[in-house]
């Protein structure tokens, strides 16, 4: 920035009373904050212009990321970081009596997502932008993100997230850059000039209006854009009923209309059927690629539009993209079906996230004809040409396998790989079960559409800002190149023998591990020793990542110290949100809360272990725990967590990965070698030969084997004080179906987290560990994952 320290100040001032009309004595700390906002705004927003003046001059290809979900977090650090002015803005706070630290504590995350895939996609926009790539997040300004989980009682309950509260100052409304979104009505054929054209009729027409929060690379000046629609009616209210007194009914389609981004639906992994969630869908991206096409036409000719644009789809749920595009190739630009297919495959690729069947989305097609009869007949028609050309070619077993409406459904994972040029799972594994189970006919199809992009994360966030001693400490052993150039942190293997920086490394954890007990007290009241190890499971609760299997763990821990065998101490810190109707993953957070309740104020433990839960998992709290973690648990039953990138923060901030040969934790293995890592259970191979074969038998496992049945039993015992019947569905759920070998693969896990306790007792070897993983963590940077889409999937360049 080209001021200094009073400049900022007088701008600072300034901007108090112009903006916030208030002034230093009589600021509210939310004046404070905005008008910090809008000072740091000033900047960063002509960058932005000059980004955009840049890109348009040199008219170069640029990718649009489709995405339901954004997981930015907080923006305010963040920023000043970016920018290279965090030093001079505390400084200039400080002198005034301002509390930078305060201020950043206040603002919202902005949660516009559930999880994993909500967090990657942010994570790309960071990476996008520090590479200087031409990129656009477009995602939908929910005005309610994922909910606040409150625990009460132990158990979760949701409240609304009114992320908005602080602001929103980031981010602009260009309320002239609205445009319109068809629902309803119906199609009429006719011909005109020897053409058969399709008019849409009886629609209704709504409002998407779009909100630019700009999106800033790392101290290079570039900015690029996260566009995010509200929806909104035409009219505010009706006249003829507001004048009868009737004011409800005023108001009622304004009120439905703006429902659909009123909030964000937090399930996670499931695919529910409800009509708001596919106008979510539509309204996303009929508004984004209207909006594409309308720039990209000012300076381009609408036949080479894939030669200009990339649209990339977040799963499934942008699929629409797909028959969305085709509807205004033909019908607003005159081309023809074969031009349109052309365009709309070159410029889609798909990425899948998941292999969950129930995560799968089929849209019922009685609903898709109601709500976009043009878009359904569109995908009628892509439908029945793929079928006759797979039935022409390969008969019809095949032809009805790869049917993408069947059963009176649309499968949308089915039109997204028709429908783009690139299909990509998320980690080695993951893609090749894709290749060989999930999508084998259309890999048979298409093998050239198939390829893999192991997940990354921004180093930028979870380490440089999360963990700024770690960071420090790396800057003064290596320099600080690693910021831009992640591989840089390879040089750091040659201090994992190096006492000084052995010692300081062991300091930072330990000093982070107080800060993040702090947080524990302040949250919980429970009181943990930082002299033990540290293990740690936060994500979203799901029966397939198994927190039930670290539970049992715990319970057979427990027992081992009441009989007095030897333990080091463990502090299990578990945190992680449940979809709103998942029953069975909200018990299992009640489990834990209810078996912390009991071992933590057992006196017999004598602080041997503590089990906690920290509530309302976010990515700012997550920040607070990757760089206190010494234990990274990643335990899904292999083959079901497509990557996971917890797994890669951990690892970056030093912390052992214990987990199962799955998604991304098969290639964390690979880069830091079997001597840095932890691994037990099941195969991905196996499990799919137990679904396949069903020849796995819980019930026997436990009668065989004393030590699983002693800590199940304890489920419904009366062991924890509580209603025996409290956790019947679990204790039902383990014995007779066990869907994700909990119990196959208890005794492997209990050996393996004696290993860990065997490692971390010998601090020399444990630091090693820790400093291998560290200095092998560049190939989880999400920089390196983005040149490969760069490069492999949209053909874009960066600005130089
Ligand atoms: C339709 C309901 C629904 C909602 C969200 C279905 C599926 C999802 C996401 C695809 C679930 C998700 O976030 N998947 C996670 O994606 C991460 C980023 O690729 C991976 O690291 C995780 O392994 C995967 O579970």
């Amino acid at each position: 920035m080209g001021f200094n320290k009073e400049y900022f100040k007088k701008v600072y001032l300034n901007n108090l009373c112009t903006l916030c009309e208030t002034n230093l004595e009589e600021a509210t700390l939310l004046d404070k904050y905005n008008a910090l906002v809008y000072t740091i705004r000033d900047d960063l927003y002509k960058k932005w212009v000059n980004t955009n003046k840049i890109r348009k001059e040199n008219n170069v290809k640029k990718v649009y990321y489709f995405s339901l979900e954004f997981l930015p977090g907080k923006l305010l650090d963040r920023n000043l970081i970016y920018l290279g002015i965090k030093d001079l803005c505390n400084e200039a706070l400080e002198e005034m009596g301002i509390s930078l630290k305060e201020l950043e504590e206040l603002e919202e995350d902005a949660a516009l997502g559930n999880g994993g895939l909500g967090r990657l996609a942010a994570c790309f926009l960071d990476s996008m932008a520090s590479l200087q790539l031409p990129g656009c997040g477009c995602g939908i300004k929910y005005k309610y993100g994922l909910f606040k989980q409150k625990i009460i009682n132990g158990y979760q309950v949701e409240e609304e997230d009114n992320w908005l509260k602080s602001g929103g100052l980031w981010g602009i409304t260009k309320i002239d850059k609205c445009v319109e979104v068809k629902f309803g009505g119906n199609v009429k054929s006719i011909y005109e000039n020897n053409k058969l054209i399709f008019k849409e009729e009886n629609y209704h027409s709504i409002l998407a209006e779009p909100y630019d929060v700009p999106v800033l690379g790392y101290k290079n000046e570039f900015v690029n854009t996260l566009r995010l629609w509200r929806a909104k009616s035409k009219k505010d209210f009706d006249f003829d009923y507001f004048s009868l007194g009737e004011y409800l009914k005023a108001v009622e389609e304004k009120v439905d209309i703006e429902s659909i981004s009123y909030v964000l639906y937090p399930d996670d992994n499931n695919y529910k059927n409800k009509v708001l969630r596919l106008k979510q869908q539509y309204f996303l991206v009929s508004a984004s690629i209207q909006s594409i096409i309308n720039e990209y036409k000012k300076s381009n000719k609408i036949n080479s539009f894939h030669e200009k644009i990339a649209i990339h789809i977040n799963d499934t749920h942008p699929t629409l993209a797909i028959p969305e595009l085709m509807r205004i190739l033909i019908d607003y630009e005159g081309l023809s079906w074969q031009e349109a297919w052309h365009i709309t495959v070159n410029t889609i690729s798909y990425t899948n996230h998941t292999i969950m069947p129930e995560a799968l989305e089929k849209w019922p097609l009685h609903m898709v004809k109601e709500l976009l009869p043009r878009v359904y007949m569109i995908i009628e028609e892509i439908n029945k040409r793929f079928y006759e050309r797979v039935l022409r070619e390969k008969g019809e077993q095949k032809a009805k396998n790869i049917a993408i409406i069947f059963n009176n459904e649309i499968n949308m994972a089915k039109l997204a790989i028709v429908g783009s040029h690139s299909v990509n799972g998320v980690a080695k594994l993951h893609t090749n079960i894709l290749k060989s189970e999930v999508m084998r006919d259309f890999y048979d199809i298409y093998p050239e559409r198939f390829n893999n992009k192991t997940n990354g994360i921004t180093h930028r966030r979870f380490l440089l800002k999360s963990n700024t001693k770690l960071s420090n400490l790396i800057s003064e052993s290596i320099g600080d190149c690693w910021i831009k150039s992640p591989k840089e942190l390879k040089k750091l293997e040659s201090f994992a023998e190096d006492k000084s920086f052995c010692e300081k490394l062991q300091c930072i954890k330990k000093e982070n591990k107080i800060e993040l007990s702090k947080i524990i007290k302040d949250s919980t009241g429970i009181i943990v020793d930082e002299n033990s190890i540290f293990d740690v499971q936060i994500k979203r609760f799901h029966l397939y990542k198994r927190q039930l299997l670290n539970v049992l763990n715990i319970i057979y821990m427990y027992n081992e110290v009441l009989q007095n065998r030897d333990v080091f101490p463990r502090t299990f810190i578990f945190s992680g949100k449940a979809a709103r109707g998942y029953y069975e993953a909200k018990q299992v957070i009640k489990l834990i809360n209810a078996l912390g309740e009991k071992i933590n104020k057992d006196s017999r433990v004598k602080d041997k272990i503590k089990v906690v839960f920290l509530e309302n998992y976010r990515v700012s709290l997550s920040e607070r725990i990757f760089p206190a973690a010494d234990v990274s648990e990643q335990i899904s039953t292999a083959s079901k967590e497509a990557s996971g990138t917890g797994n890669m923060k951990f690892m970056m901030n030093g912390a052992i990965t214990l987990g199962t040969l799955d998604g991304a934790n098969v290639e964390i293995l690979e880069a830091v070698g079997k001597e840095n890592i932890v691994t037990f259970g099941l195969k991905a191979e196996e499990v799919l030969n137990y679904y396949k074969n069903r020849n796995y038998n819980p019930f026997e496992v436990y009668n065989r084997e004393p030590i699983i049945k002693n800590s199940v039993d304890k489920l419904v015992n009366g062991f924890l004080d509580i209603n025996r019947d409290e956790f019947k569905v679990l204790y039902n759920e383990l014995l007779r179906r066990d869907e994700y070998f909990v119990l196959k693969d208890f005794m492997e896990y209990i050996k393996a987290q004696k290993k860990i306790e065997q490692l971390y007792k010998n601090t020399n070897v444990w630091n090693k560990i820790s400093i291998t993983n560290i200095a092998n963590s560049a190939r989880f940077s999400s920089d390196r994952t983005i040149k490969e889409y760069a490069k492999e999937i949209w053909n874009i360049e960066n600005i130089k």
